[in-house]
């Protein structure tokens, strides 16, 4: 297997690119070596520039909850095509996308397109804080919400897979209005609550968590967070940029039984095109410019290529919602798998598991937060991380990361998985 065409990208990429990429995590930093090109994809598989067949455990980090180049949906964004790319002006596409989301999640009532998971949570953030008129916010350790000043604060992802502990550029008081604490640590958020009395507008969580790995929330945190919430006149948001049609048709809120007060999506919201949204109560978002004075826009909100793709792929989640299911099923079977394999070779490890997200952690311990994601033995992930890619299985490139499942996976992909990954184990340890 050559990965020339790659290098050569690379070094190429690296002259015009800060870094060589237009997002950190796809540049193998953490792991080493050299990032692969993609020429194409379909289906569960991705091909380099070389030519080089991969089956695919990114999915572009979730879109991709069907497989690539899903039928349906280029048929859709080809035929929308022809009629221009953007208008900068509503379309009937846009009111058809609302209305599908509403009728497929729950407490939503008006719900606002943007582009990017990063601009759903920015604004979710800025109705909170207009709507309860309190400055501060709660998030947690390794929990990643895009690149918004306020999430750069202890967040996961990529700024966890580099180690960034404070990002320059984010300014103290934009910091001192974010208070952390770790994921699953209950006492820590009324020990902060307690300590800010009428200060916090939000409370913001992935409700299962995906930027540290795949982490669970423990029984009844979510829904102590909630009881919090309603005690204090805080807003509870779920980001479900990564839940968001994957956990279940109405994503976590649906899967773990707890209301949000806001919710933000993303990923497969968009089936591969640039999509966010956030959404909520109508007396909530009713703040929301033009209605309200909490201002929040987008030249290509609403996009309607964009529109055309997400309603596709989520019209066909929602008439057929046991998809879900069958990419659980093959997640369950990988999981056993990959338990069986990982007990066998001896090493310490953890997995990860709810729905479709799933990491492995190398790892004697439980992992629950962020410390102890960070306290496995990482430098084995990432040699095992190359063992698997030169075996043709791509895994999310960091520890920090949820690994994503398709549907378009067969049991012979995941099979040839397993195999892959009994043969890395017995190479690298
Ligand atoms: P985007 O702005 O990247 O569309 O969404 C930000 C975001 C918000 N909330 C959650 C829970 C997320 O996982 C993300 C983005 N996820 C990362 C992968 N862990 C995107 C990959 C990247 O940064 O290139």
């Amino acid at each position: 297997m050559t990965t020339q065409t790659s290098k050569l990208l690379f070094q190429r990429a690296q002259q015009s690119i800060p870094g060589g990429v237009n997002s950190p995590v796809r540049a193998f930093k953490s792991v080493g070596g050299t990032p692969l090109f993609i020429k194409k994809a379909e289906g569960t598989y991705l091909y380099d520039t070389d030519d080089n067949r991969y089956i695919d455990y990114i999915a572009s980090w979730g879109p991709m909850i069907l497989g690539h180049a899903y039928a349906p949906v280029i048929k859709a964004i080809q035929e929308q095509a022809v009629y221009s790319t953007s208008y900068g002006a509503p379309t009937e596409l846009e009111i058809r996308m609302a209305e599908l989301i509403k009728s497929m999640v729950p407490n939503v009532d008006l719900i606002r397109m943007v582009s990017s998971g990063t601009e759903a949570c920015m604004s979710a953030i800025r109705v909170a804080r207009g709507y309860t008129g309190r400055n501060k916010i709660i998030k947690f350790e390794g929990c990643y919400h895009g690149h918004a000043d306020s999430f750069l604060v202890k967040a996961g992802s990529g700024v966890a897979t580099f180690n960034i502990q404070t990002v320059p550029g984010v300014t103290a008081g934009v910091a001192a209005d974010t208070l952390t604490c770790a994921y699953n640590d209950l006492a820590a958020v009324e020990k902060l609550v307690s300590e800010h009395k009428q200060q916090i507008a939000a409370i913001i969580i992935e409700p299962v968590a995906g930027n540290m790995g795949c982490i669970l929330p423990a029984p009844g945190f979510i829904e102590g967070l909630r009881k919090i919430c309603n005690e204090e006149g805080i807003l509870f948001i779920f980001d479900e940029v990564m839940t968001g049609f994957r956990l279940a048709k109405g994503g976590a809120q649906e899967r773990l039984g707890v209301d949000a007060d806001l919710v933000t999506y993303g990923k497969v919201i968009g089936a591969g095109m640039p999509v966010g949204a956030f959404g909520g109560k109508k007396h909530i978002m009713e703040v929301v410019s033009p209605l309200g004075n909490v201002y929040q826009a987008g030249t290509l909100s609403g996009n309607p290529i964009a529109m055309i793709a997400g309603y596709t792929l989520l019209s066909i989640l929602n008439e057929q919602p046991q998809l879900l299911q069958e990419i659980e099923e093959k997640t369950i079977y990988l999981r056993d798998g990959l338990d069986k394999i990982l007990a066998a070779s001896g090493t310490p490890y953890v997995i990860n598991q709810l729905g479709s997200m799933i990491s492995i952690h190398f790892s004697d311990h439980p992992v629950t937060d962020f410390a102890s994601a960070a306290a496995a033995n990482n430098q084995l992930f990432n040699k095992f991380f190359h063992a698997m890619l030169k075996r043709g299985v791509y895994l999310p490139p960091s520890a920090f990361e949820s690994w994503f499942l398709n549907n378009a996976l067969t049991q012979q992909d995941l099979d040839a998985t397993l195999q892959a990954t009994k043969e890395s184990l017995a190479e690298i340890l």
